[in-house]
């Protein structure tokens, strides 16, 4: 009996330890960064303390710089791995990849592959503000900027002071060097190989030469990991900080303030990368201000940059109403500027034409510019999912988007890209990396400096899952989610319990991002959410004097007659904006995907629609077509609580109590939102609910009466939340 009992203790506390020594602060890796500054003794030292088993050999191998910068083979032979790069940071790749074969269970005994990115650039946009404090973040504050919040002026509503953003009042102070080389490490280990650590809406400070020496600093941590920095710069920076009159792109002191600026940054910054710039966007300044086009204000910081092989990635995220429609806004301004952008500039593009809604058609800028360089921009801080309260992984979304894509391009009948095709190549193509190439990809981070890194663990997925897809585009994001969760939440752990516990987390990922989609704006409904902060649903909402197109009424197109934007050729006619099948498909609601039915026409309350919902597929009409779907999206809340509820005792404590209570508040969300919008759409339908559609549990007057009054930095509490439902 005793002895059972020992064995009993040493096998719980066995248990115990492996399973509560990963509460998701180490991410997806294991033993800690290696403080080296050579590439090639980080990749030595990360296989030292996590490969098992013969010692691989790192090889550089000049003969594979045909490939994209990067790419690297591995070949194992009777277990002994071989790695091959024509660079050492292709080796550090190498290396990663080996110990996640390995920690994934994949076959490490004999194997050759070779692996090379999608895109050239891979780069995180951090939405910081020198002040400390994170646009749309829900993970503390910011890991790169440090100045005391209590210096902050803060208005009635808790909202920092503006003047207070742009010109903090503390000295910068560069954070913790351990977290910055943890966060290097972990992009690194993913492939990420470049960030902005500053907001696009963007302090001129940082460009000062007191900021600049701390971006050094930065920079020096992140080299070893193959990590470029770039920054977010103020089209006005020569006029704040230069004391010049004017940032006119085509006057010749503003062009001679950027020459230098951009001197005094490489001195320091050797590697520097280049600027990342939202220009006469929501309020910042561009050369839209001088008169000037966004071509000639591109092209001059690119000439800036050019001889330090610098780039300029910038925004296409405008929506000066120069149409009725925003979501037509960015292709009219630019897509008459195809052909007008140095090689050195690169328009980074929102996935949607709207903002990072839940589901969104793909920007129809994609493939207009066949003389431009593009990107895509993703959004993993989950400004429009949530926040950090609600559960969502977002490869789905991203994969879908990519599909998107190059399915249009691979289209053999259209025509626009038919054209494409012979001047260059192929959308699909174009976008992916070439040795030669500017190619990249973005993500808005979610990062910041809380204990899980992103707000809760499950957040991490969604970070891990950008790193992997611009890596490699083609993966399916049930791979990554197998990948991420093993690593992070199973390490070392193949016992029937983990994998059983393994399949449902797996089931929550997979389900959520659809989940959300349907109890929050399905059939593509969009931009139903809250003013400013964008947490919870205010379909109702009504500002007056606001602009239109920041209400979600201007987007619902709600009335007596129907629900749904006629963005047809008989409305706005946005589906013009897209190749010629494409758009033919679009333009008729029989055709267009249901999915995407409300974002292009108005459809009459009664109209009967053929969609799919969950597993089922229904033909009825659409006021019970929505009905359905705000119901499926909650029975999913319910069903991803259930998923993680299996997994009890077999995640750290911590992490199961924290990722059990977010979904909590989700389910109670997704309550929320039904409610909200279909009461609210009711108004307008006069229909009742279908027999198997949950009676409303809140009341319209109450909804439409709550403010969080929570600023653009912050998650709502639980007892917030509470407090107002
Ligand atoms: C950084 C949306 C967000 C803003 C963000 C902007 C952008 O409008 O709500 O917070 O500003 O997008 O992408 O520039």
């Amino acid at each position: 009996m005793k002895k059972h009992l020992t064995i009993l203790t040493s096998l719980s506390l066995f248990l115990f330890s492996v399973v509560s020594a990963h509460d998701g602060s180490q991410l997806w890796l294991q033993g800690s960064a290696p403080s080296a500054t050579s590439t090639l003794e980080i990749a030595n030292a990360e296989l030292n303390q996590s490969w098992k088993g013969a010692a691989p050999v790192l090889r550089l191998n000049k003969s594979m710089k045909a490939l994209p910068d990067g790419s690297f083979s591995i070949t194992i032979q009777a277990g002994t791995p071989t790695i091959q790069s024509a660079s050492e940071v292709g080796l550090l790749y190498g290396a990663y990849h080996l110990i996640r074969m390995q920690q994934t269970g994949a076959n490490v005994r004999d194997t050759a592959l070779v692996e090379q990115p999608s895109y050239n650039i891979r780069i995180l946009n951090h939405w910081d503000n020198l002040n400390g404090t994170i646009e749309r973040g829900y993970a503390g504050r910011s890991i790169f900027w440090r100045n005391s919040a209590d210096q902050m002026r803060r208005n009635a509503d808790g909202e920092v002071n503006e003047e207070d953003l742009l010109h903090p009042k503390d000295a910068p102070e560069i954070p913790s060097v351990d977290r910055l080389r943890d966060y290097a490490r972990a992009n690194a280990s993913i492939g990420i190989n470049a960030y902005v650590p500053d907001n696009v809406n963007a302090s001129p400070k940082v460009l000062t030469t007191e900021y600049l020496q701390e971006v050094k600093k930065m920079a020096d941590i992140m080299r070893p990991y193959g990590m470029k920095t770039y920054l977010a710069i103020n089209f006005a920076s020569p006029m704040v900080i230069g004391g010049l009159e004017t940032a006119d792109p085509l006057d010749k002191n503003v062009q001679k303030w950027w020459t230098a600026k951009v001197k005094e940054i490489y001195k320091l910054i050797p590697d520097f990368g280049g600027f990342l710039v939202k220009a006469n966007s929501e309020g910042q300044p561009g050369p839209n201000d001088f008169g000037r086009t966004h071509a000639e204000g591109a092209n001059m910081l690119a000439k800036a940059l050019k001889p330090f092989k610098g780039i300029v990635m910038w925004r296409a995220f405008v929506y000066s109403p120069s149409d009725p429609d925003r979501a037509k806004q960015a292709y009219l301004e630019f897509q008459p500027l195809d052909g007008q952008f140095l090689d050195n500039v690169i328009i980074q593009i929102k996935n949607g034409p709207i903002d990072f809604q839940p589901r969104e058609a793909y920007s129809a800028l994609f493939g207009a510019m066949p003389q431009t360089r593009e990107m895509a921009e993703w959004q993993i801080t989950q400004e429009y999912l949530g926040h950090s309260n609600h559960i969502a992984y977002l490869a789905p979304m991203w994969t879908e988007f990519l599909q998107q894509v190059k399915d249009i391009a691979r289209c053999p009948i259209n025509n626009q890209l038919l054209a494409m095709s012979n001047q260059q190549s192929a959308q699909g193509s174009k976008l992916k990396a070439q040795n030669s190439k500017l190619t990249a990809i973005s993500a808005v981070s979610n990062v910041g400096n809380s204990p899980s890194w992103c707000g809760n663990v499950m957040a991490q997925s969604n970070w891990y899952a950008f790193g992997r897809l611009a890596w490699n585009d083609e993966l399916p994001a049930c791979q990554i989610a197998d990948e991420w969760a093993r690593l992070t939440l199973f390490p070392g752990r193949n016992d029937a319990a983990a994998t059983k516990a393994l399949a449902s987390v797996k089931g929550l990922m997979l389900r959520s991002r659809e989940a959300i989609v349907d109890y929050m704006m399905p059939l593509g409904l969009h931009h139903q959410f809250a003013w400013g902060h964008h947490y919870g649903p205010e379909p109702y909402c009504d500002i007056p004097g606001a602009r239109p197109d920041w209400m979600p009424s201007y987007y619902a197109k709600a009335d007596r007659e129907g629900l749904g934007f006629n963005r047809s050729s008989t409305g706005s006619n946005a589906t013009g904006q897209y190749p010629a099948d494409y758009a033919r498909l679009l333009d008729n609601p029989e055709t267009c995907p249901y999915d995407l039915l409300l974002w292009f026409h108005h459809v009459p309350w009664g109209k009967t629609i053929q969609h799919r919902c969950g597993s089922k597929v229904m033909r009825e009409s659409l006021w019970d077509a929505l009905c359905h779907h705000y119901q499926q999206g909650l029975d999913e809340a319910r069903a991803m609580q259930r998923d993680w509820e299996r997994c009890q005792g077999l995640i750290d404590a911590d992490t199961f109590a924290d990722i059990q209570r977010r979904l909590r508040i989700q389910t109670r969300d997704a309550q929320w939102w039904k409610d909200g919008c279909l009461l609210y759409f009711q108004t307008f339908s006069t229909l009742p609910f279908p027999d198997d559609v949950e009676p409303a549990v809140h009341d319209l007057d109450k909804l439409r009466a709550i403010k969080l009054g929570i600023t653009n930095y912050e998650c709502p509490s639980q007892e917030l939340l509470d407090s107002v439902r």
